[in-house]
């Protein structure tokens, strides 16, 4: 990692701790980590020369076949690093797709991340291509092979992403129209939304009684499921979905917007964290959690905030003290402590489902979402 912001004295170490976790969950064994502080990232290393050294010798000490970086790699910092380095390298973008992959199962979920990969590796193949172009043996005129296979590699790989999104708008339109059924039937929408990993396909499958996949690892969802849930007066769809990561990356987003508008879309969201992770991991994923469900325009008054594994906590001062610490980050949102797992307090969450959804002056329903 390398560590430009000189006011973090504590933030990047829990966000190296997720990169790490995640490293597990993508298959690694975590040899060795190290951080480079420096006002800037070097543009075409990432890393300084001296760190880059000190890593090819770290590496080479312990076998190391994978370098992962927590930054954001630029096509040219990664060529010239796996150039320098001998081994594959990766950044976290890489990384979360890794983990897609291995709970990809459904044709939505494989095309959304092939996206997302073709984003990243467009400017990365186009790169190489006219690497070996301008070094091709062949002295490339303005007619040679040489050029002729660069715009070949590039032109198919457009071609690619043309029809990867153009079948993603096809079922984007498929999905509104869907959408637009269960707005004529007048049934509100809640999302359950989330860090990966907090209990949400749980507390979907304790809600529903159905019992879809959960795991420790992350992403175990990646795709949305809706579930007709009649809850005495009250009845909603109820939606599990993907779960949310640290600095998630715009390209994913993008990639994603089609599960992502399930929440963009929705009545309600209910916002599920895990009160058992440490109090500064847990405001820290509060806060990107928020930030997200703002950059999907999800306003304050659609969010009921959920502290799950109420059971793992040592008591309920504990989860009173992590509470009060999150206050200045969830202010006046709704909020309620359920345990999943053992399926405590979910009637009091869908009480509080319900008053919210009789205070939501406008729903989504009733709002233009088809343009
Ligand atoms: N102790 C305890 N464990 C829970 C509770 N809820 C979920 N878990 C565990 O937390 C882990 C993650 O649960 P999931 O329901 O898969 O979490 P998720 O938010 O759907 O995760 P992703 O789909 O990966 O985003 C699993 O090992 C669950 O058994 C709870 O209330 N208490
Ligand atoms: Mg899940």
């Amino acid at each position: 990692m390398v560590k430009t912001d000189p006011h973090d004295h504590h933030l990047y170490r829990i966000r190296l701790g997720e990169l790490r976790e995640l490293s597990i969950a993508a298959g690694y064994s975590v040899a060795g980590s190290t951080i480079q502080v420096s006002p800037k990232e070097n543009v075409a290393y990432m890393l300084g020369r001296g760190k880059l050294e000190e890593v090819k010798q770290q590496a080479a000490e312990n076998s190391v076949e994978s370098v992962i970086f927590y930054n954001v790699l630029t096509s040219k910092q990664k060529y010239n690093l796996e150039k320098t380095l001998g081994l594959e390298v990766l950044d976290r973008y890489d990384l979360t797709l890794k983990i897609f992959e291995i709970s990809s199962s459904d044709r939505l979920s494989k095309l959304q991340i092939r996206l997302a990969r073709l984003l990243k590796e467009i400017p990365y193949r186009k790169l190489l291509a006219s690497i070996r172009f301008k070094t091709g043996r062949e002295h490339p005129g303005p007619r040679s092979l040489g050029e002729y296979a660069y715009h070949e590699t590039v032109a198919s790989l457009l071609k690619r992403r043309s029809m990867i999104q153009a079948e993603i708008e096809k079922r984007r339109l498929e999905k509104l129209s869907q959408l637009k059924r269960r707005r004529e039937m007048g049934v509100p929408t809640v999302c359950i939304t989330g860090y990966y990993n907090a209990g949400k396909t749980t507390l979907f499958n304790a809600l529903t009684n159905l019992s879809k996949p959960v795991s420790p690892r992350p992403f175990t969802t990646l795709t949305s499921k809706y579930y007709l849930l009649p809850h005495r007066k009250l009845e909603v769809f109820l939606v599990d979905t993907i779960g949310f990561v640290l600095d998630l990356d715009p390209r994913l987003i993008a990639s994603f917007s089609l599960t992502l508008d399930d929440i963009r879309l929705s009545d309600l969201v209910i916002l599920t964290v895990d009160v058992s992770d440490p109090s500064d991991l847990l405001l820290l994923r509060i806060k990107t959690c928020l930030d997200i469900l703002k950059s999907l325009s999800v306003e304050d008054r659609r969010i009921l905030v959920v502290f799950n594994k109420c059971d793992l906590a040592a008591g309920s001062e504990e989860v009173k003290l992590k509470i009060d610490r999150a206050y200045p980050i969830i202010h006046n949102l709704p909020y309620c402590l359920v345990s999943a797992r053992l399926r405590k307090g979910l009637d009091e969450l869908m009480n509080q489902v319900a008053s919210l959804l009789d205070n939501i002056a406008e729903p989504v329903l009733q709002r233009n979402i088809f343009n």
